[in-house]
């Protein structure tokens, strides 16, 4: 039998690695996790999202992707290390057991399969989906401006060529589109965590007021209190840039009440490049916020 204490969650993994070691996941934890295939790239990889559930019919959920920007590795090998907590951790940590027996979680490790394979054996600086445009010699659209939320606005482009290029419709990547139908589908998801790297900040909708912000500052609070890493928090447009078509307004804007982006480590030192020793502090401080932000929505 295999067994997922022989996968290394100290070190960066490819995509075959990642996906043979969810079957491990589920194999080992067959009553809460199971995996899900909401879809298909491009380049026709499978998009899985990994469910954890402990009963109950379309139970409230939250969601929580890595990886929709290929190259921030920190943040797929954060989803593993969080997979892996959250099945080994349920009815031992009194939070994630009480927020498992209230809700599911819907996790997709790799929201990006096309461009994390891409970084492997191209470029590893690869941010955007693989998929050709016509008339241009230039690949790819950025999935966080191609959400139908402000879509076109600032803060995207037009250009093919730009690493913000926001695609040439609303939802035009399948990466995209597979989330969008899987979320109007469920039509009970209550939060959506949108994981990117890098510039530690929490990151919530131009639209939000007191709550999240109270919120935010218990989360990198809480974070902070692991190893000392210091967050910042606020709304997007106050605290990063403005930026039309993203994940979270979408969400926000279809009734996701609490709707976050994480920036994890670091602060521009590594950047993209965060060596693999910082793969379970990151992931473990992250733990912390992600948390108080699950339990929150619990309770509310
Ligand atoms: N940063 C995000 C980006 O897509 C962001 C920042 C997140 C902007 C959410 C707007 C909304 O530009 C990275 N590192 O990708
Ligand atoms: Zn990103």
């Amino acid at each position: 039998k295999r067994s997922s204490r022989t996968f290394d969650f100290a070190s960066y993994h490819t995509l075959e690695e990642i996906y043979d070691w969810m079957d491990v996941l589920v194999e080992d934890h067959p009553n809460l996790v199971s995996k899900i295939q909401i879809g298909q790239s491009y380049e026709n990889r499978p998009l899985y999202v990994l469910k954890f559930s402990t009963g109950g019919p379309n139970r409230s959920a939250i969601w929580v992707d890595a990886g929709i920007h290929s190259r921030e590795w920190i943040t797929q090998a954060t989803g593993v290390w969080m997979a892996n907590k959250m099945a080994s951790e349920y009815g031992q940590d009194p939070s994630i057991t009480a927020v498992l027996d209230g809700m599911d979680i819907y996790l997709e490790v790799i929201t990006n399969p096309d461009g994390y394979a891409f970084t492997h054996s191209s470029n590893r600086l690869w941010r955007k989906t693989r998929s050709i445009n016509p008339g241009s010699r230039c690949v790819g659209v950025d999935p966080n401006r191609n959400w139908d939320a402000g879509f076109g606005g600032a803060g995207s482009s037009s250009n093919p060529c730009s690493e913000t290029y926001h695609g040439p419709h609303p939802h035009s990547e399948k990466e995209v589109k597979a989330i969008v139908d899987f979320i109007r589908a469920h039509g009970n998801v209550k939060c959506v965590i949108s994981i990117h790297s890098y510039s530690q900040m929490l990151l919530f909708p131009y639209g939000y007021r007191r709550t999240p912000n109270e919120l935010a500052k218990k989360a990198v609070k809480d974070l902070a209190a692991v190893f000392g890493t210091k967050y910042t928090y606020g709304s997007i447009a106050n605290t990063i840039y403005m930026a039309g078509g993203t994940t979270v307004d979408w969400a926000y804007d279809n009734g996701v009440k609490y709707s976050f982006t994480l920036e994890l480590r670091d602060s521009g030192r590594y950047g993209f490049l965060l060596p693999s020793s910082q793969i379970v502090p990151t992931a473990t401080e992250t733990w912390a916020a992600l948390l108080d932000i699950m339990v929150h929505v619990l309770e509310h």
